[in-house]
């Protein structure tokens, strides 16, 4: 059996939002707490996460290479997922572990499908494909004004990577497509103010990770 058709056994939380948003920054404060409590956690991202997927990330950001099509685009970061599922997120969850994933499908529905205009169903259909089924349990989706996103990217990096490079207008449709998704899913989906301070903001994430363990009765898991 290929490791995408094996049914994990961990728990699989992914991080969502705009440029800016915050995410990478929660997602490695979330490991930290996670850890802290005694789980086994694994830190991963995408576009990336394996070798060949970090190569796929590095053609997808670098601005000076030549134009690429929203289509390829869309295969490139599929083709990544798939690689980091089979060799990365299955096996850890298949070992238990929390997988803490900053990015996964829901951003190339937001990116690819609301943001470059590709059909959704097509994308999901690919997703799916790409994911051999696997959905999060979980997906916190940081919500930032673009304009504040923005800025806070900026601040941070000299340099501006392809996709940050776009036009505000479209952050924009990504950002009304994530909350769109969110709509859709709001089992699966938790919206996180993320203009609030960098603090307030983790200990929203703390105080709902530990009510959503306790809901599932998932502390149990803790002891094995
Ligand atoms: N992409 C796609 O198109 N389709 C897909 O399916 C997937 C991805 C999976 C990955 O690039 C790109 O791939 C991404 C979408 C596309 N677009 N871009 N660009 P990336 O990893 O370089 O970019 P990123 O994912 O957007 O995020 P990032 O650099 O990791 O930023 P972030 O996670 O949103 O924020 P951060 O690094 O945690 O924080 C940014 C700064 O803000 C930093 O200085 C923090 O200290 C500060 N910060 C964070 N939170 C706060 C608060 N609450 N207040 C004040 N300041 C804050």
């Amino acid at each position: 059996m290929s490791p995408a058709t094996q049914k994990p056994s961990g728990i699989f939380i992914t991080l969502e939002g705009g440029e800016g948003s915050g995410k990478t920054t929660q997602a490695r404060r979330l490991c930290d707490w996670l850890t802290t409590q005694g789980w086994q956690v694994l830190h991963t991202r995408e576009p990336g996460g394996t070798l060949l997927a970090e190569r796929v990330r590095g053609l997808l950001l670098d601005h000076s290479a030549e134009a690429i099509a929203p289509e390829t685009e869309a295969w490139l970061i599929l083709a990544a997922r798939r690689q980091h599922v089979d060799h990365v997120i299955k096996p850890a969850l298949q070992q238990g572990m929390i997988v803490v994933c900053d990015r996964f499908s829901d951003s190339t529905i937001a990116y690819q499908g609301y943001g470059r205009g590709l059909d959704l169903r097509v994308l999901r259909t690919m997703n799916k494909w790409a994911t051999g089924k696997l959905v999060p349990h979980l997906t916190l989706l940081f919500d930032v004004p673009v304009r504040v996103g923005l800025r806070r990217r900026r601040s941070q990096r000299a340099s501006q990577n392809r996709i940050d490079r776009e036009a505000t207008q479209f952050h924009e449709k990504v950002r009304a497509g994530f909350r769109t998704l969110a709509r859709q899913e709001p089992r699966r989906m938790v919206v996180f103010d993320a203009s609030l301070p960098l603090e307030s903001v983790q200990q929203h994430v703390v105080t709902f990770i530990t009510r959503w363990f306790k809901r599932r009765g998932i502390q149990q898991l803790q002891q094995r």
